[in-house]
């Protein structure tokens, strides 16, 4: 059976740690594109120069032409500018939404199969202009950010609580923002609910508003150590959990922007929900009971979502 093929979108810091983790874990020959020249071609034989030291076996090939991507499995989006101290995600809106155009165009004609992460700040606006941008169907179209902030929600809790990361499951809903909601009625330590970890003495109520508030301001806090750019190791991580799940059908139950039809009471917006993602790309939305708090901040962060997409339309108004 052939290798899979992976197309990577953007060659900067998430683009090359993104390249690194699949070549590591063997997911498939990797071609990386950027509009930098050099930088995905130098980015590609440093990386495959690792391989025989590693043990894997992928081809890597760096590319400024489309045509390479032809026939991808599986693209991944970090295509163009990341946030520098000081700024918001929401910064980036409009230079981003130009790049989404090309990217779109370019995955609409050469890799039309295939399943898309997108990744480029601000997310939740960025994947929906994405999808229409690029005409393929909404459940092969998705963006990462609740892995991530799901992610930085865990280790936060596993090191309050001195436990093994793998033992603390979380999840963050909403947009991939200030306003995300870190769910904690549904995050445990191995299936003990936070609040009855509360009720046990583990830590007090104040404290676990504070790591909450932390996990929304996750991405600033690195922002503000690097100053030069954002996170990278995080986020590619998470992407690739998510590519795997679909390349291995392995059906994982993720925290994503997804395209929701309906769900949540949302209609033609992408919004951060679990998700299982198999074979089918986005296979199922699961909706989970809110309660009264948490519908608030869920409508409040769909709210700001919507601000963005409202935004999207003015600038381009062919994706109203
Ligand atoms: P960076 O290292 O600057 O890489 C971006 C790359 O995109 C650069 O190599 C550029 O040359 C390239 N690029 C710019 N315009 C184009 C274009 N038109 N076509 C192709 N390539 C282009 O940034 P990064 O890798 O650190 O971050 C990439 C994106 O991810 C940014 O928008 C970040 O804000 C975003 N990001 C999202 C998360 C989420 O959780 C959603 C987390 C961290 C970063």
């Amino acid at each position: 059976m052939a290798r899979n093929k992976i197309a990577l979108i953007g060659a900067g810091q998430i683009g090359g740690t993104l390249a690194h983790l699949a070549g590591l874990k063997e997911l498939g020959d990797i071609v990386l594109f950027d509009i930098a020249e050099g930088t995905p071609q130098g980015k590609a034989l440093d990386l495959v120069e690792s391989s025989p030291v590693d043990g894997f076996d992928a081809k890597l090939a760096g590319t400024n032409t489309y045509e390479e991507i032809e026939g991808a499995d599986v693209v991944i989006v970090t295509a163009g500018v990341p946030r520098k101290p000081g700024m918001s995600r929401d910064d980036l809106l409009e230079i981003n939404l130009k790049v989404m155009e090309q990217v779109g165009a370019g995955i609409k004609k050469y890799a039309p199969n295939a399943f898309v992460i997108c990744i480029t700040n601000p997310l939740d606006a960025m994947v929906w202009a994405l999808q229409k941008f690029s005409g393929l169907p909404a459940n092969k179209v998705v963006g990462m950010a609740g892995v991530l902030d799901s992610a930085r929600f865990r280790y936060f809790l596993a090191e309050e609580f001195n436990v093994s990361v793998e033992d603390v499951t979380a999840f963050v809903m909403g947009g991939h923002g200030d306003t995300m909601v870190p769910m904690v009625r549904y995050s445990t330590v191995a299936g003990i609910p936070l609040p009855d970890l509360v009720k046990m003495g583990w830590c007090t109520a104040e404290r676990l508003e504070e790591i909450v508030q932390r996990t929304r301001d996750g991405g600033a806090e690195v922002v503000g150590l690097l100053k030069t750019g954002s996170a990278f190791y995080a986020p590619a991580a998470s992407a690739i959990q998510m590519a795997e799940s679909y390349l291995k059908d392995k059906k994982r139950l993720l925290p994503c922007a997804a395209h929701l039809e309906g769900q949540y009471g949302i209609k033609d917006m992408y919004v951060g929900v679990p998700c299982v993602i198999g074979a089918d790309g986005i296979e199922r939305v699961v909706e989970i009971e809110l309660n009264n708090d948490e519908k608030t901040m869920f409508d409040n962060s769909v709210n700001s979502v919507e601000g963005l997409v409202d935004a999207c339309k003015k600038i381009q108004p062919a994706l109203a």
